[in-house]
């Protein structure tokens, strides 16, 4: 079965990725891969440090002439940034490396820093942020684009926008055009389709911009083309739904999902929330009169496009620290500072299309199998053959 790892630490000198369980025949282009690593990098609200890295995959392992072997995918994303921390850092220790450390002693409220010094017992949280940080969605962005060359065999597409920035929201629907529109610009600000909701996302950056401030927002992910099946009803753990909750929330600074139109479903009733069911005899296909339930019921994707939203809180390291408190002395201090993002959404939802084409996949691969792409294409054509006849 399809699964992945990475490792890596913000500063360290490289991250590493793995994805097993891809069939042998799939096309790789490194082009595609360094597209998306791009695209994860941009957005007006950016931080210093993305002035200093050009993320690019240096593809190791499971990939030659041009297509997927069979074993495992090994990527490599080096940190450039990592010439400057060589000494704080270092894999040996030496005599006088502790001078060199770089220690976080005053933990940033809503970061990792508190809760992970005191579970791995760190005096200082230095080892904490470095792999907390959101630097090491870098790595699953590059398997993400596996996942979607993967995908992209079968005409499933995963693209994403912003709906909301702050308090300033999109207050209509995106087509899926503009989804490709916008996957296709080489200029981002905020990664929302309509260009008047942008200015005034615009301008709730420049407001925490001018303050010392953060914000979060929404993102949300859909996937096209999806065929019906994937996922199943049978147990908790093998719900589609749930699976892409959990690969969305474990993004860092993701606090909430919601798949299809949760919260707008749990203020109204049932009537006005299922989507009913008609059939197209000229086609043979049921079709549906709306997609609130963002493709999926039951657990199962039921052929509509799958949709899921993230809820973004704003990133924890502020330019006006939280009250805190010194890890060594105890005393009342200020939060750590010294750089960082002011705004991350359209980020994380390139991210965010990064996990769900991840979990499509793996759900993709248990219900075709294959261990070439001849194989599992013909598994797949042979379901779509039977679902037609159904
Ligand atoms: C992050 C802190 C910042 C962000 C980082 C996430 O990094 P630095 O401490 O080097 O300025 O830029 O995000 C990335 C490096 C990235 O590639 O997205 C944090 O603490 O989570």
């Amino acid at each position: 079965m399809l699964r992945f790892e990475t490792a890596g630490e913000s500063h360290g000198e490289c991250l590493v990725a793995t994805l097993t369980g891809l069939p042998a025949g799939v096309p790789v282009s490194l082009d595609s891969v360094n597209r998306e690593l791009w695209r994860r990098q941009q957005g007006y609200g950016r931080g210093g440090r993305m002035k200093i890295e050009t993320d690019t995959a240096e593809i190791v392992a499971g990939v030659r002439h041009s297509k997927t072997i069979g074993s495992p995918v090994a990527i490599i994303i080096r940190n450039r940034d990592w010439m400057n921390w060589t000494e704080a850092l270092p894999v040996e220790d030496a005599d006088g490396a502790d001078d060199k450390r770089k220690p976080v002693t005053r933990p940033r409220p809503g970061h990792a820093d508190l809760a992970g010094a005191l579970k791995y017992n760190f005096k200082d949280a230095r080892y904490i942020l470095e792999r907390a940080s959101a630097r090491e969605t870098a790595a699953r962005v590059a398997l993400g684009a596996l996942a979607k060359l993967f995908l992209w065999q079968f005409e499933v597409e995963v693209l994403s926008h912003v709906i909301q920035v702050g308090s300033a929201r999109l207050n209509r629907a995106a087509s899926w055009e503009e989804l490709v529109g916008l996957s296709q610009k080489n200029e981002v600000l905020l990664g929302c389709v309509d260009a008047e909701a942008e200015q005034r996302m615009k301008a709730v950056v420049d407001e925490a911009y001018r303050t010392g401030d953060t914000v979060g927002g929404v993102f949300e992910v859909v996937a096209h083309n999806v065929p019906p099946g994937l996922g199943s009803h049978i147990a908790w753990d093998t719900r589609l739904d749930g699976r892409l909750a959990q690969a969305i929330v474990s993004m860092q600074a993701v606090k909430g999902v919601e798949v299809g139109l949760a919260e707008e479903g749990a203020a109204a009733f049932g009537s006005k929330v299922q989507d009913t069911i008609q059939y197209n005899r000229d086609e043979r296909r049921f079709t549906r009169g709306a997609n609130r339930a963002g493709g999926l019921e039951g657990g199962i994707t039921n052929g509509q496009d799958v949709f899921v939203r993230g809820f973004l809180k704003p990133i924890s390291t502020l330019r006006r620290p939280l009250e805190s408190v010194d890890l060594a002395t105890r005393e009342p201090a200020l939060a750590a500072y010294e750089r960082s993002d002011v705004a991350v959404v359209p980020a994380a939802g390139v991210i965010g299309e990064a996990m769900v084409a991840l979990v499509l996949a793996q759900a993709f691969l248990e219900k075709f199998g294959g261990d070439s792409l001849e194989e599992t294409k013909r598994n797949f054509l042979g379901f779509m053959e039977q679902v037609k006849s159904f």
